[in-house]
């Protein structure tokens, strides 16, 4: 696929407030600070579309970026920040709840794992909500560039055996590495 454009359509948290549009989306979920808001700028080509930051929680609401006039990007806030007090995190899940239950166009998620980390119970349990959901997820390993080639062939094998799956894509915002891979995915995801 090839971007020809890439536009922000508008953020929302409530259901009243989502684009009236119901092109196909794809919803981006991960931890804080995963890489997310990188991950689309990478995709479509563009430094600084979607916001992003060091500092974990930079992404509040749900952000709609229309590509190609075809589909659309939702950007969703991070979960799994210890510092955010319990409120917020209620927040979080009531705001994702809604959109994943109401929203009938979503044709799919990016599901971001930083490739350091172990997976957890948050993201097994993410899997399986989605799962549940209907929702086909594509798992994707961020911040590849940080691991030399060895350390990160290790690294997918023990995330694989982890969380039981076969299948998922090494990415880095930093070299682009992935990249190409990943908007085939998302061609499928929207095909589909
Ligand atoms: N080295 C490296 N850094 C990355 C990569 N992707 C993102 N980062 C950095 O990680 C930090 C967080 O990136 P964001 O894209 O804002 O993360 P997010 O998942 O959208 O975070 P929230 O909006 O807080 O949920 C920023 O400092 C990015 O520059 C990557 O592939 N490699
Ligand atoms: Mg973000």
């Amino acid at each position: 696929m090839k971007i020809t454009s890439a536009e922000f359509v508008k953020s929302a948290v409530l259901r009243s407030k989502y684009p009236k549009e119901r092109l196909p989306e794809i919803m981006l979920v991960g931890r804080s600070n995963v890489g997310k808001s990188s991950l689309i700028n990478t995709l479509i080509n563009r430094r600084g579309l979607a916001k992003t930051s060091s500092t974990p929680g930079k992404t509040q609401t749900l952000n709609f970026y229309r590509i190609n006039g075809a589909f659309t990007f939702v950007d969703l806030p991070g979960f799994g920040y210890a510092k955010v007090p319990l409120e917020v995190k209620r927040h979080w899940k009531r705001m994702v709840n809604e959109y994943v239950e109401c929203r009938k166009n979503i044709k799919g998620a990016i599901l971001l794992l930083d490739v350091r980390r172990d997976p957890g119970d948050v993201e097994r349990d993410l899997i399986g909500w989605l799962d549940t959901s209907g929702i086909p997820v594509v798992l994707v390993l961020t911040k590849t560039d940080k691991l030399s080639s060895n350390k990160l062939f290790a690294r997918v094998s023990v995330i694989k055996k982890a969380l039981e799956v076969e299948d998922i894509l090494p990415f880095s915002s930093v070299t682009k590495a992935g990249r190409l891979e990943l908007l085939q995915r998302v061609v499928e995801l929207i095909k589909s």
